[in-house]
């Protein structure tokens, strides 16, 4: 079984961060998807607008994704990956070039964003139809 894993914030989940996790899980057989805790979101200088167990909630619905764990801090993937027998971390390529150092442990791949849409941009749109 091909393990696949991947972090992220997941807030306000569109269909940019569904077509990340259905590349992702396209390239193995099982899903890991590392959700950012509302702390963690914190030092990534980021406040979501849904709660982790409400972020979380949306991901587990999805049929697609196996397991959800909390992402709580920078340092954990290596140890992820040695705990899941994980063969390949992913991500999108905003993050190309910051998670190489994992490659001694996994194959590590950076998937094109969707471009045109994002939590931020949402947020915005929203504010300006006030
Ligand atoms: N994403 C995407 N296209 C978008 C928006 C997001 O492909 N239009 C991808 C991101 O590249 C990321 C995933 O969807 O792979 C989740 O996005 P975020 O919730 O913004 O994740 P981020 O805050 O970048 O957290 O340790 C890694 C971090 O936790 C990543």
């Amino acid at each position: 079984m091909k393990k696949v894993i991947t972090y992220g914030t997941f807030d306000l989940f569109h269909y940019g961060h569904m077509k990340l996790l259905e590349r992702a899980r396209c390239l193995g057989d099982y899903l890991i998807v590392g959700l950012s805790t509302d702390e963690f979101n914190l030092q990534k200088q980021k406040k979501s607008h849904h709660s982790y167990e409400h972020r979380k909630l949306i991901l587990e619905t999805i049929d697609f994704v196996n397991l959800v764990i909390p992402e709580k801090s920078w340092e954990q993937k290596v140890t992820d990956i040695k705990k899941y027998g994980v063969d390949t971390f992913v991500i999108g390529d905003d993050w190309k070039g910051k998670f190489d150092y994992l490659n001694e442990y996994c194959k590590v791949i950076y998937l094109p964003r969707t471009e045109g849409i994002s939590s931020t941009k949402i947020k915005k749109e929203i504010s300006d139809l006030k």
